[in-house]
């Protein structure tokens, strides 16, 4: 037993030495100290121990639980103190600088708003399986609503993500309730492209689950979200929707601001874009990954970062974001 903890130790600080985001540091944290973790399982066996055993062993689970959880918080402090930026004067000053993308600062913006709500970031994997990019979601299959994401299948039997809904399973399965996470990614669908459709975009999937739930919260997380990132007011309409992992489920939409709402391709003639969509958590999606249905509720939601992009930086045509093409990208400041 004093063996396989100190190697559970010698793994844990590892990958702790290894992290290299908040996220990652979570992660280890959950696998090391979670409920689920090999060091959890190992302390129920206390229960059958001597007395003389049950001290020896429990100091030392506790003396490896927090030199665990020193390690993780010292990380976290190196890894916040590097967010620092340094002058040189000696540098050229016409030599040409690279910039985050209007995509990458989007997200940390709504990453940020919503970590001050209590959110954790999570990321997902790019290449999913079946079980949680449709199935967990209660998208079964031959269910239409496949249809409306046209996915691409990979020889091995997996997909590229069609959305970032399937962190919803994976962070239940993984972490179970009560959570608020949020995971930004890129998805990937065999779409007709035009001025606001791209094969390759991204999106951010929220997940609250805890007791008492209700479609105020959602409404009041989006509306503070879309408020701090447009810092001004902006039109937007709640109307139903339809998922299979949501029920009920809302289209929240903005109104264009390429075209002020009067109707445009971006729009699509419509003056409204669809951004967000949203809705309370189908109980067989939370049955299905284990969370206790007769406690919990939540709700979860969908932002469509790259058209969040367009929208704060007035960018038309989403091709552009994904064209590479600096002399376009140029024309539309960062901020
Ligand atoms: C979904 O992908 C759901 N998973 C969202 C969701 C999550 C609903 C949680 C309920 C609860 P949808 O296919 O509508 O839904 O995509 C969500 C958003 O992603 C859209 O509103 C849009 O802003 C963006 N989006 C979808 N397809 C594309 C595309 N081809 N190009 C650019 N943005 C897209």
């Amino acid at each position: 037993m004093k063996e396989k903890l100190e190697e559970l130790f010698k793994l844990a600080k590892r990958e702790i030495d290894g992290s290299l985001t908040e996220a990652d540091l979570f992660n280890v944290k959950s696998k090391y100290l979670g409920k689920k973790s090999e060091i959890s399982s190992l302390m129920v066996s206390l229960k059958d121990m001597t007395n003389e055993e049950k001290r020896e062993y429990g100091s030392l689970f506790n003396k490896i639980k927090n030199d665990i959880e020193l390690l993780i918080n010292n990380k976290l402090e190196e890894l916040n103190s590097k967010v620092s930026y340094s002058f040189d004067e000696t540098k050229d000053s016409n030599s040409e600088y690279g910039s985050l993308s209007h995509i990458t600062i989007v997200s940390k913006q709504v990453t940020d708003i919503l970590k001050r709500m209590g959110f954790t970031v999570i990321t997902g994997q790019e290449m999913e399986d079946e079980y949680h990019n449709f199935i967990a979601l209660n998208v079964a299959e031959n269910h239409p609503a496949r249809d409306m994401q046209d996915t691409y299948w990979l020889s091995n039997k997996m997909v590229l993500r069609t959305h970032t809904s399937c962190n919803q399973v994976r962070a239940m399965e993984n972490y179970g309730a009560p959570i608020r996470v949020c995971a930004p990614g890129r998805c990937f669908r065999n779409e007709d492209i035009d001025a606001c459709h791209e094969n390759t975009f991204f999106q951010l999937e929220g997940m609250v689950i805890d007791e008492n739930v209700s479609i105020n919260n959602l409404i009041y997380v989006m509306k503070e979200l879309l408020k701090e990132v447009f810092k001004t007011d902006v039109k937007v309409r709640l109307r139903p929707g339809f998922f299979p992992f949501t029920e009920p489920s809302f289209e929240l939409d903005c109104s264009c601001l390429i075209c002020g709402g009067k109707g445009c391709p971006t729009c699509k003639n419509s003056g409204w874009l669809e951004l967000c969509p949203c809705g309370m958590i189908h109980p067989n999606v939370l049955k299905m990954s284990g969370i206790d249905t007769n406690k919990y509720n939540g709700f979860a939601f969908g932002l469509g970062l790259t058209r969040l992009a367009m929208m704060k930086y007035n960018i038309a045509d989403i091709r552009v974001l994904n064209s590479g093409d600096l002399r376009k990208l140029k024309e539309f400041n960062l901020r």
